[in-house]
């Protein structure tokens, strides 16, 4: 891999970057995250909880100090914890189920990634209780053939009782007397809305207490906490969870997540204004996935989506559901640059498409015969929408060798530079296999 520079300079001399997910997710955001948290001071979460899935493939030392090939799924924790020194920041727009941050903590340091005295959690972070996980599936078969495809991980159940002004954030898990009467009234009202559901409600506030204790070295002031490493001039990474088509607001409502997983969302989910923020980096595969229900225009229900979702081992890291498969689809990415204001792309999972022999690229959709000018909010009519695509020819070669793009194929090349011409966005980094060392920089 050549060697990386520093994060190119941002557009007002700002120091956080931002690194967003700019289709439906499992771009593959980790591994840049992973390799520019090399370079960082901070790596932060502002939204979603434990219901991302990232994956980082490195080689950490074994026995005889031989480099050992680990694969590291995070859910909750940044991705950036994997670089031994820098510091992991759960911000206040994170929903925080404490037995899966334990969990995943000591799966990490099973590994042999210590990450004592370099995790922390804001204090006005809501919590996530086992209760909402129910609610989850409750509500999820209450939609029945409309559901959702969520990952039953309780992260709607628990926004919603953050927008409706009754959840328990990390700070009351300090107040016993108020966090036990608070918690008894929710489980209530949950029950009162779905039925009778079994639940230890004594036992969990039992555990709660426990857990207090064990998660009182990782607390801090969130805001203070953030804005301390911007004063002091700290190199801060935000990893973005999800991605822009699973946002609240912008993504295909209601089959979406519910946190803002745009660039909006890193404002609100750390407190930070928005000229803190300086290079915003989307992450783009280089074909289309999608977990969960909704539409999914280029979706390819044919022997190229199962081409894409076999070699691109197209499965869900939280749930291990199949992710639905497509070819590129750049009236999303346009709409993804528009909301989010890409500074630079990373373009990952090219080495999938090799050997295909001719690529389609989505560049327009058409409503009852009338091309859309924009991005339907209806989901009826981008159900309904016939794509436009261009046809390419693909490449035979394996890619996966390639250190930079002179020594990618002519074919490839071309296949890059339409996606940037179109875009108008530079590509910046070219993911051609999942190693921290695959990725090429332009
Ligand atoms: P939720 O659980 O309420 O956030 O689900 C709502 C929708 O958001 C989608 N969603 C995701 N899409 C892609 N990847 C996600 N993370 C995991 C991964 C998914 C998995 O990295 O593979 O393991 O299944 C993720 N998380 C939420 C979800 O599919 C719903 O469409
Ligand atoms: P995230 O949610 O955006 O972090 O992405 P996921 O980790 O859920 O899914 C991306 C998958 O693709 C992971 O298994 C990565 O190891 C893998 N991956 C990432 N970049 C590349 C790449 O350029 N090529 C290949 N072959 N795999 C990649
Ligand atoms: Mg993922």
């Amino acid at each position: 891999m050549a060697s990386l520079p520093k994060p190119s300079t941002s557009r007002n001399g700002a120091d956080v970057t931002v690194l967003l997910g700019s289709q439906w997710g499992d771009e593959g955001k980790g591994k840049l995250s992973d390799i520019l948290s090399a370079e960082m001071d901070v790596c932060a979460r502002c939204a979603g909880g434990n219901n991302a899935g990232h994956t980082i493939v490195v080689n950490m030392p074994g026995p005889d100090d031989k480099p050992v090939r680990t694969k590291f799924d995070f859910h909750l924790l940044p991705s950036g914890l994997v670089n031994p020194k820098c510091v992991g920041f759960i911000g206040s727009g994170v929903v925080v189920h404490v037995p899966s941050f334990f969990a995943e903590l000591d799966a990490l340091e099973k590994k042999g990634l210590n990450c004592d005295g370099r995790l922390f959690v804001s204090d006005r972070a809501h919590l996530v209780f086992d209760f909402h996980q129910v609610v989850d599936g409750l509500k999820e078969i209450e939609l029945g053939g409309s559901s959702i495809g969520t990952t039953k991980k309780g992260i709607g159940p628990a926004y919603s009782s953050k927008a409706s002004r009754s959840g328990l954030r990390v700070h009351h898990l300090y107040d016993p007397e108020q966090f036990a009467a608070k918690f008894r009234k929710l489980v209530e009202g949950r029950i009162k809305r779905y039925g009778h559901f079994e639940y230890d409600t004594e036992g969990e506030i039992a555990r709660y207490k426990a857990f207090a204790e064990r998660l009182k070295p990782h607390i801090v002031d969130g805001v203070t906490f953030i804005h301390q490493a911007i004063s002091d001039k700290r190199r801060i990474l935000v990893e973005g969870a999800n991605a822009l088509m699973l946002d609240l607001d912008f993504g295909t409502y209601p089959f979406v997540t519910s946190s803002s997983t745009s660039i909006g969302g890193v404002c609100t989910g750390l407190g930070i204004p928005p000229q803190s923020i300086g290079e915003v980096i989307g992450v783009a595969k280089a074909y289309t996935t999608r977990v969960g229900g909704g539409p999914f225009p280029t979706e390819q229900l044919n022997d190229i989506g199962v081409h894409l979702q076999e070699v691109g081992a197209e499965y869900g890291v939280t749930t291990g559901r199949r992710r639905r498969c497509g070819w590129l689809d750049l009236v999303v990415l346009r709409y993804s640059c528009l909301v989010n204001g890409y500074t630079s792309l990373n373009l990952t999972k090219l080495d999938i498409l090799d050997g295909l022999e001719e690529l389609k690229i989505a560049t327009s959709y058409r409503l009852h015969g009338k091309d859309l000018q924009s991005f339907p909010a209806d989901l009826e009519s981008l159900a309904e929408v016939e794509v436009v695509y261009e046809t390419v020819p693909g490449w035979k070669e394996d890619i996966t060798k390639a250190t930079s793009f002179e020594q990618l194929p002519e074919k490839c090349k071309a296949y890059v530079l339409r996606i940037e011409q179109f875009l108008g966005v530079h590509i910046k980094w070219i993911g051609v296999g999942a190693g921290r060392e695959s990725m090429i920089v332009r």
